[in-house]
């Protein structure tokens, strides 16, 4: 049984459209993984928000796609889309959010993607997140 701190990680991004890590490495042994997300910005969600959105990388531009239209309302993802893994809602400048999910969703041999589902920031803010062996 891994220690509590191993299973989480924590994640940020300020007024740019960057995270501030690009790898995530879930140890094995994990039953859950929690991911904590701050914005370290100024600029509001509606003007600069984020979010941290997880799926197989194969899905992430069509997720994206069809979150684009969705609003700020529903964090710019189709409702109850069976394709996303976790998402926290879209946070602003000074806001932190968490997001905890099963990691028996996770399949070491595939490969995952988490982003940013606001508008515009999809295709700059990834970073892959893997199965440690
Ligand atoms: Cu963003």
């Amino acid at each position: 049984m891994a220690s509590a701190n191993t299973c989480e990680v924590a994640i940020s991004a300020g007024d740019s459209w960057s995270y501030s890590t690009k790898t995530i490495s879930v140890p094995s042994d994990c039953e859950e993984f929690t991911v904590n997300f701050e914005h370290t910005g100024k600029l509001s969600k509606e003007g600069l928000g984020h979010n941290w959105v997880l799926a197989k990388t194969a899905d992430v531009n069509a997720i994206a796609q069809d979150g684009g239209t969705q609003g700020l309302e529903n964090d710019f993802l189709k409702q109850d889309d069976d394709r996303v893994i976790a998402h926290t809602p879209i946070i602003g400048g000074g806001e932190n959010t968490s997001t905890t999910f099963n990691t028996s969703a996770l399949d070491a041999k595939e490969n995952y993607t988490f982003f940013c589902s606001f508008p515009g920031h999809t295709f700059m803010m990834r970073g892959t997140l893997k199965v440690e062996n």
